[in-house]
C-alpha cells in the first residue's frame, strides 16, 4: 500500500476542493438552516463524475477505485458533512448495490443515469422498529403472477423523497430467515410508492432523509436484484463497502475540525499570546492530528482491500468505528478550543460536531461495528 496520493487522487482532491469552495461553502449555512437538499448541486457533481466514482466507464462511471472515492469524500467532509453523506449514500448504497449485484440489463438501464447524476439514488434497509436488528424487518413482498406486491415502510432513507430510483430490501420469506429477504429496484412514480421528509435533524441537514411508504406497490420480477432470498447477504456486503465511505467522510469532518482549530488557535490571543502556545491547546491539537492520521490510514487500508476484492468486513468496521469516533472527538475539541465563538454558528466548529454525530450512527452504529469486529476476531 502506498502512503502518498496517486496522480488520480491528487487530481480528484483538487477538483473537489475547487468545487466545494465555489458551490458548497458559500451556501452551506443556508442549506443547514433550512434543511435544504440541493439537487442542482448533486447534478453538477454528477457532471464532474463524482456520482459514479468506482463505476466502470462502460456503465457511464468514472472508472476509479476506492482510493479516489475515499479521497473525494474526505475533501467533501472537510467542508460539508451533509453533502458528503449524500454523495456517499448515492455511490456506495444505491449505485453500488446495482453494480455489484445487479444483472447486466439492470446495470445498463440504471448505472449510466445514476453515474451522470441524471437520477439520484436511494437505498432502504432500515425500518422504524428495525435499525441495528436489520434482519427483523417487517416490510413484505408477496408474489402475484409475474409481479411482487410490496407493503410496509422504510425509515431514515437518504434521498427518499428526491431519489429517482431506490434499491429496497424487503422480506419475501419467514421472519428472521437470513434467506428470506430480497432486494428490489423501485422507481419513483410507481403507484402506491410515496415518501415523507424527516425534519429537525441535529446534523447533516443538507442531506435529505425520508420515510418510504409502500401501499400495494406492484413490481415486476425483472426488478429483483440477483436471486430471491439473497438480499440480506447482498446488503451486508454493500454495508462492508459503504462503511469505507462513512469512514472517509468522518476523516474529512475530523480534519476540517482540526484545521479550523489550528487556524483559530494561532489567531486567538489570551494572556498576551496566541492560545496555540499554551500546552493545554497544543496537546489537544497533537491528539487530533495523530488520531485523524490514524483514521485516514485505517480508511485507506480498508479501501486497499476493496480495490483488491479481498474480504474487508473487519477492516471496514475498524475504519468506520475509529474514524467516526475521531470525528466526534475532533468536532467536540474544536468547539472547546474556540470557546464561546465555537458555540455559535458564526464559526465552523459546531457544524462539524453536529455532522460528525451521525457518522457513529448511520450505516451501523459504533456498537454494531464493535459487534462485527468482535465476531470476526472470535470466529
Ligand atoms: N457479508 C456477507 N454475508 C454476511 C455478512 C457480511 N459482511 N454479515 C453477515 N452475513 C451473513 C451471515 O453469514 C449469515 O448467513 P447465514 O444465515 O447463511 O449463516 C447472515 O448474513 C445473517 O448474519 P448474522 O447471523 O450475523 O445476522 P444478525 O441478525 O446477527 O445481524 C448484524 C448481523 C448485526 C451485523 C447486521 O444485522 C447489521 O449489520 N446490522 C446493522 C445494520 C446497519 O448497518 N444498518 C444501517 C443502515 S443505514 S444505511
Amino acid at each position: 500500500m502506498e502512503f502518498e496520493y496517486n496522480e488520480n487522487q491528487e487530481m480528484i482532491a483538487q477538483m473537489v476542493r475547487d468545487f466545494a469552495e465555489k458551490e458548497i461553502r458559500p451556501n452551506m449555512k443556508q442549506w443547514d438552516d433550512e434543511e435544504h437538499f440541493p439537487v442542482d448541486v448533486m447534478k453538477k457533481m454528477g457532471e464532474l463524475g463524482l456520482l459514479g466514482i468506482f463505476i466502470p466507464e462502460e456503465y457511464g462511471g468514472s472508472g476509479f477505485g476506492y482510493f479516489e472515492y475515499a479521497t473525494a469524500l474526505m475533501e467533501l467532509g472537510k467542508v460539508c458533512g451533509g453533502i458528503g453523506l449524500s454523495v456517499a449514500a448515492h455511490n456506495s448504497l444505491c449505485t453500488g448495490h446495482i453494480y455489484y449485484h445487479g444483472s447486466d440489463a439492470q446495470k445498463r438501464k440504471y448505472l449510466p443515469k445514476l453515474a451522470s447524476g441524471e437520477w439520484i439514488g436511494a437505498w432502504g434497509l432500515t425500518e422504524a422498529n428495525t435499525g441495528s436488528d436489520a434482519m427483523r424487518m417487517q416490510c413484505t413482498a408477496v408474489k402475484d403472477g409475474n409481479d411482487w406486491v410490496i407493503n410496509g415502510s422504510k425509515n431514515w432513507i437518504t434521498h427518499g423523497l428526491s431519489g429517482d430510483v431506490a434499491v429496497v430490501l424487503i422480506r419475501t420469506g419467514d421472519l428472521l430467515d437470513s434467506s428470506g429477504i430480497t432486494a428490489f429496484i423501485i422507481e419513483k412514480g410507481t403507484p402506491g410508492f410515496s415518501a415523507i421528509k424527516i425534519k429537525d435533524k441535529l446534523g447533516v441537514r443538507a442531506s435529505e432523509t425520508a420515510e418510504l411508504i409502500f401501499d400495494n406497490v406492484r413490481i415486476p420480477e425483472e426488478n429483483v436484484i440477483g436471486e430471491v432470498g439473497m438480499g440480506f447477504k447482498q446488503a451486508m456486503q454493500i454495508l462492508d463497502g459503504g462503511r469505507i465511505s462513512i469512514a472517509a467522510l468522518s476523516c474529512g469532518i475530523a480534519r476540517g475540525a482540526f484545521e479550523a482549530s489550528v487556524k483559530y488557535a494561532k489567531e486567538r490571543e489570551q494572556f498576551g499570546q496566541p492560545i496555540a502556545h499554551f500546552q493545554a491547546i497544543g496537546f489537544k491539537l497533537a491528539d487530533m492530528a495523530t488520531e485523524v492520521k490514524a483514521a485516514e490510514l485505517l480508511t485507506f487500508q480498508a479501501a486497499d482491500l476493496k480495490n483488491k476484492k479481498k474480504p474487508l468486513t473487519k477492516q471496514g468496521a475498524f475504519a468506520k468505528y475509529f474514524a467516526s469516533e475521531v470525528a466526534v472527538k475532533c468536532g467536540n475539541e474544536a468547539v472547546q478550543i474556540m470557546g464561546g465563538y465555537g458555540y455559535t454558528k458564526e464559526y465552523p466548529a459546531e457544524k462539524f460536531l453536529r455532522d460528525s454525530k451521525l457518522m457513529t450512527i448511520g450505516e451501523g452504529t459504533s456498537e454494531i461495528q464493535k459487534l462485527v469486529i468482535s465476531r470476526e476476531i472470535l470466529k
